[in-house]
């Protein structure tokens, strides 16, 4: 395509608009430049005009755009070459828009943006909506055509344009008033913090700092709020938790620096700190009838509660108040114990010996954490079974070691470091998964953004010795492989999944994958080609990625990734299998298609190249997390709903794990995520 200079074609532009307003439109349906347009009548006061409006329109939040500093994200396709792309589409008719010509669409694309939206935006599916509606009202007609011509000719062709003043201008707080200051910094805390950071360095999703964001502006950021996108940032908006005017207030805050949260000490920990039942009133066996261990601790993550379910008989035997936004519930080694761990850092301790599975203990340990693992280890060492518990904090960023009967803290370790690749200091290195050892009485801690697995030696967890294994930024979730010798957590912004061994203590390796690797446990198989495995679904990529993890039987593919199965869609959160099934399930939970979002698929262990069926769990909601009951033969998957929407508010589907047919439903739970067997969760079978 050979394309005349950048004024010469943007003069005649300014006279097509001309003439379109004399009636003799080039492109009736589309609307073009109007009289209005005061055509700058150098090149680079034209280009300086795209750039100006690149930035008004916070264009460079979304995509890589030549030429413009700090253009280059990654949610919208990469505009380097999209003269040649869109030349290609309109002559090969995947194009569906109104557009005749090149510039035509390019106009479109900023005027009209739903016309036409490409399937393909770095990858995944680019998603309606996304692009902001209203830029033909922000941009003025001069500066739409600037952009246009600026997008029309190839970077190297443009003037030499006067860089855009990239420091941040200062936004300050009066941008806000106090109600609304107080509103943005809470429900950052609550919705935002657990991916971005609270002082919003990133992890799970991208930094927030106002270096990245004020150059993005607030229509993009509030766009992005508002709309979410394909790689697994929550649609706020559209789910109904934001409105627009709130979308814009929280857009704002972002460009403001980060509120400084408060520390916690032992001595406000015990203030909370509450035994209801002691020890020694406890049952010594247990009083219930029903197989206790086949039981199920859901959460039910907006009602502050756990359910507890019968697996055999599917009734709801109870439903105990825990923290906030329950995350997860891990069992002691016996089982009898469930830990629950709330996103507010209390952490609550269930009898299920008791009739009746009732809390026999709470304390607050954090503002925000996430994960919580009790002692296993029983050997030459000592018996540490049901002694010890551990939760991991985001903020302050520590773990705390507590006595595992009474929820007693009595031991603070603060996570702060330096990180692994560049060794500069984090303030802000939160705990993510933490796993018992079963070689060793040892917790295996995954300190997220310095990128290092701490083992923890808990047989003197007053004086803990610390092994701090270096491995890759951010640490999230991971699991056991079959032996439960090998540790796979994923480093999800490097891409990666860091292997360590639990019995030598050590790396083995950092093994590379798809966008965003999100295993919660991982799924344990044996691949017909492969040998045992590990896979992990991925929040950026529609894919499983399966790795080798016998290194014994199989050396030449261990700790490789060794086969990837093509999904429908990303935003996978979980995957779970069982030695006895033939299948490995997977959700696709943060697409932000709906419709994938609750589907989920099942992979043939016989023939994994390829998923065997996907399909919808429900007509609403999310489909996350699987677990199986006790004998491995039945599923359980949440439809993760609405809490105030009566007859969606959620559910769980059981499976029978042989024939995928539907066997029951639990209805009307409020917002069903994680669902912990007993006998499963204590045994580490997934
Ligand atoms: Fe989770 C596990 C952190 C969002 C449900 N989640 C974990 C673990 C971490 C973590 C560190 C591993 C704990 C362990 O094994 O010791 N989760 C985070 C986040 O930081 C993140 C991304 C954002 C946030 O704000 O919390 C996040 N998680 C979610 C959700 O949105 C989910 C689906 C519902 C919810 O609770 O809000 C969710 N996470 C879960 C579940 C597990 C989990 C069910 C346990 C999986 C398992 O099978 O063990």
């Amino acid at each position: 395509m050979k394309r005349k200079g950048f004024l010469w074609m943007a003069m005649m532009l300014v006279a097509v608009g001309l003439a379109a307003c004399g009636g003799k439109p080039s492109t009736p349906s589309l609307p073009t430049s109007s009289v209005e347009i005061a055509s700058p009548t150098t090149e680079e006061a034209f280009a300086n005009l795209a750039l100006e409006g690149f930035k008004k329109g916070g264009c460079g939040a979304c995509h890589v755009i030549p030429g413009v500093p700090g253009a280059e994200g990654t949610l919208g396709p990469d505009l380097s070459q999209i003269a040649e792309v869109a030349e290609k589409r309109l002559k090969s008719g995947e194009y569906q828009g109104r557009a005749h010509n090149v510039v035509d669409y390019l106009r479109e694309a900023i005027v009209d943006p739903d016309a036409y939206v490409p399937s393909d935006c770095n990858g995944a599916p680019c998603q309606k909506g996304l692009m902001p509606a209203n830029l033909s009202t922000l941009l003025t007609p001069a500066e739409i055509e600037a952009i246009v011509q600026y997008l029309y000719h190839r970077p190297e062709e443009t003037v030499h344009a006067t860089p855009i003043e990239t420091t941040p201008v200062s936004i300050s707080a009066s941008l806000l008033s106090d109600e609304e200051f107080s509103w943005a910094k809470q429900v950052y805390f609550e919705r935002c913090a657990g991916c971005h950071g609270t002082l919003r360095k990133g992890a799970t999703g991208p930094a927030l700092t106002p270096d990245v964001t004020q150059p993005k502006g607030t229509l993009a950021l509030a766009t992005i709020i508002f709309n979410g996108t394909p790689r697994g940032m929550p649609d706020w908006g559209k789910q109904g938790f934001f409105t627009p005017e709130q979308t814009e207030i929280m857009a704002k805050f972002l460009q403001m620096e980060p509120p400084s949260p408060p520390e916690m000490s032992l001595d406000q920990m015990k203030q909370t700190w509450k035994v209801m039942v002691p020890p020694d009133q406890r049952p010594s066996q247990p009083q219930t009838g029903r197989d206790w261990q086949n039981y199920f601790v859901v959460t039910l993550r907006d009602a502050g509660q756990v359910a507890v379910i019968d697996g055999d008989t599917y009734e709801v035997v109870t439903k105990i108040d825990t923290g906030y936004a329950v995350h997860i519930s891990r069992m002691s080694a016996t089982g009898r114990y469930v830990y629950v761990i709330g996103r507010d850092g209390r952490l609550s301790v269930i009898d299920l010996w008791s009739e009746i599975p009732q809390k026999v203990a709470e304390v607050q340990t954090c503002y925000d954490a996430r994960s919580v693992e009790v002692s296993k280890y029983k050997g030459e060492l000592g018996d540490f079974t049901d002694r010890y518990a551990i939760v991991g904090c985001y903020w302050p960023p520590h773990f705390v070691i507590l006595d595992g009967q009474t929820l007693e803290p009595f031991k603070i370790v603060s996570t702060r470091g330096y990180t692994v690749d560049t060794e500069e200091f984090h303030p802000e290195p939160r705990v993510a998964s933490i796993v018992a050892s079963h070689f060793k009485p040892e917790w295996i801690v995954n300190v997220k953004e310095i990128g290092q697995i701490w083992l923890v030696n808990y047989s003197d967890p007053r004086n803990p010795t610390i092994k701090m294994i270096e491995a890759a930024r951010y640490l999230h979730d991971g699991g056991w492989d079959a032996t439960k010798r090998y540790f796979l957590v994923a480093a999800n912004q490097s891409n990666k999944v860091a292997v360590v061994d639990a019995l030598e203590g050590k790396l083995v390796a950092l093994v590379d994958t798809p966008a965003v690797p999100h295993p919660g446990r991982g799924a344990n198989w044996v691949d017909p080609q492969f040998g045992p495995v590990w896979s992990t679904g991925h929040l950026g990529d529609a894919a499983i990625t399966s790795i080798g993890t016998d290194p014994l039987g199989h050396p030449d593919y261990a700790w490789k990734a060794v086969r990837e199965i093509t999904l429908p869609g990303a935003g996978s959160l979980f995957i779970k299998t069982h030695p006895t099934s033939p299948w490995i399930w997977v959700d696709m939970t943060l697409n932000s298609d709906p419709q994938l979002a609750r589907t989920i698929c099942v992979v043939a262990k016989a023939d994994p190249s390829k998923p065997y069926k996907c399909w919808e769990v429900a007509n609403y909601g999310r489909a996350t997390h699987f677990e199986y009951n006790r004998q491995g033969s039945e599923v359980w998957v949440s439809v993760w709903g609405t809490a105030d929407k009566p007859g969606q508010t959620g559910e769980i589907v059981i499976y029978d794990d042989r024939t995928l047919q539907e066997k029951a439903r639990i209805p009307n739970l409020i917002t069903p995520t994680g669902k912990f067997n007993v006998f499963n969760t204590v045994n580490d079978i997934y």
